[in-house]
């Protein structure tokens, strides 16, 4: 049931999200300010607390949609702990900019990022890609834009295919492509440059947590000599894992793996579909950043100076029963 504090549009982009209509870490952080802004906007809440408690039912619904891109938390605290003010108008305002200037943020972090991880990339490179992210693509992008010529070797990735999106956008750069299914990749592992990936989260130890099979496509990288570099913006950097707490890894439905017709027709058997792994530091070259490239055994550094030792969940209420309607 809706909740009746919550303006259509936030449930709306919760939904997208929870079924991957609005997919990749980065997308979903712009979605959710961008949600939190409508909000905003459309808020009927006649008293500050009502508009605060409010915002934070929003956040709430956003924040539960898929628990493993931790640029989901980290755009729903940059838009909530900027709303500040003694009305409802300057609530509004200052939840507005906030969610403007997140959505502005991202993109420069986003092009900055490119640029830096394009200078690993040299003209004639082949590049193998796994799922699709836009902050890996940002590299290949400002690589072509530099004028170097770049093929690809893009993985399927099974169950939900998102290769096929990289694929699409990658032509759209005149990038060569050559797609092949995910079980393929060590294969093809001797005849490419470099592994690009990107991020949901970066835990504090330097792992990438990235669609399912990153790990798998590491080892046989490392196996095969070759440099794997995931490309994340510090909005990927998960402040949790600085006091100990370790990344949910999201369990998605059986019915993306198999079709509930062909599983009846097997028997009894067990499905499982998780969305996520965890690749060690080991297996990672560099973690390309909007601030630089890091060594992935080096990137707590820039988390301590980012987050401190941690931080809050500014969507919790400070005290139970605030909400009396928007
Ligand atoms: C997407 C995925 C992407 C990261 C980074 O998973 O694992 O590699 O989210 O994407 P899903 P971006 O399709 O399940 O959301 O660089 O665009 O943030």
């Amino acid at each position: 049931m809706s909740d009746p504090q919550l303006h259509p549009t936030v449930e709306a982009t919760a939904e997208e999200i929870a079924t991957m209509e609005i997919r990749g870490a980065a997308t979903i952080a712009a979605a959710a300010a961008t949600a939190l802004r409508s909000q905003a906007i459309e808020s009927s809440a006649s008293t500050s607390e009502n508009f605060e408690s409010t915002l934070r039912a929003a956040a709430r619904c956003l924040q539960t949609t898929r628990p493993t891109a931790v640029s989901l938390p980290n755009s729903l605290r940059y838009v909530l702990r900027r709303m500040d003010g003694e009305t409802v108008g300057s609530l509004r305002a200052s939840v507005i900019k906030a969610a403007d200037e997140f959505v502005d943020r991202l993109d420069r972090a986003q092009a900055d990022l490119g640029a830096i991880g394009a200078n690993r990339l040299r003209d004639g490179d082949r590049v193998m890609t796994h799922c699709h992210s836009t902050d890996a693509l940002a590299c290949i992008e400002a690589a072509v834009e530099q004028g170097k010529t770049i093929s690809a070797v893009v993985k399927e990735t099974r169950p939900r295919n998102q290769g096929h999106i990289t694929a699409r956008e990658l032509r759209e750069l005149g990038v060569d492509v050559t797609l092949i299914v995910d079980s393929a990749a060590r294969r093809y592992l001797g005849e490419v440059d470099h592994v690009l990936v990107g991020a949901d989260s970066i835990a504090a130890d330097g792992s990438v947590i990235n669609k399912i099979g990153t790990s798998g496509l590491a080892v046989c990288a490392r196996d095969q000599g070759t440099p794997i570099m995931a490309a994340a913006q510090t909005i990927k950097l998960h402040p949790d894992t600085l006091t100990g707490h370790t990344v949910e890894i999201e369990m998605r439905d059986e019915t993306e793996v198999i079709d509930p017709e062909t599983r009846g027709s097997i028997g009894d058997l067990t499905v499982e579909n998780p969305a996520f792994d965890v690749t060690p530091p080991r297996y990672i070259d560099a973690i390309i950043t909007e601030r630089g490239q890091f060594p992935p055994e080096s990137i707590v550094t820039l988390m301590r100076e980012l987050f401190g030792e941690g931080v809050d969940e500014p969507w919790e209420e400070p005290d139970a029963g605030v909400a009396e309607g928007s």
